[in-house]
């Protein structure tokens, strides 16, 4: 049901953008971005970003990049339990978003990292995004900074980046 109520939203969202939107696509129709917040954090230090994109095209598409001028550096990162018990960070090339389907990026899974922050991330704070996809146009985003700590995964993928 909820889930039913958010197609709904989304779908008021997507009719307000289709001014300026010459695709000519449907609604419900694209990648949709929901539940997106980055986590507060200090300059030159490093942060997360976590959102759920869902596909709503039948065809299979991947998150291929992000742009932002908020770090100097941004990559996609899985972070992965190690043998050695340890939280790993692997760089992805990509993150594959198949089609009529979605993935979630989430503390201890898939996230963006930000590298380099060019200023501090303070809970309320607001920073922009540009994903870029494969087969989608860009989507750019004005991502809300909250605390970790609310979410329960707390530092996971940013354990090294306080003194
Ligand atoms: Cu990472």
């Amino acid at each position: 049901m909820k889930r039913i109520l958010g197609f709904v939203l989304a779908g008021i969202l997507l009719l307000s953008a289709c001014g300026v939107s010459d695709t000519g696509r449907m609604d419900g129709e694209g990648v949709e971005v929901r539940d997106y917040w980055a986590r507060a954090a200090l300059k030159d230090g490093t942060s997360a970003v976590y959102m759920l994109l869902l596909n709503h095209d039948a065809e299979d598409d991947a998150f291929v990049g992000v742009s932002s001028d908020v770090a100097s550096a941004l990559e996609l990162h899985l972070s992965k339990m190690g043998d050695d018990g340890t939280m790993q960070m692997i760089p992805q090339e990509t993150i594959a978003l198949p089609g009529n389907g979605e993935v979630e990026l989430k503390p201890g899974s898939y996230h963006i990292m930000m590298i380099g922050l060019v200023k501090d991330l303070n809970v309320g704070d607001e920073i922009t995004l540009t994903l870029h996809f494969q087969n989608h146009d860009d989507i750019t985003l004005t991502v809300p900074v909250k605390e970790a700590a609310n979410m329960g995964g707390s530092g996971m993928d940013g354990h090294n980046t306080m003194p």
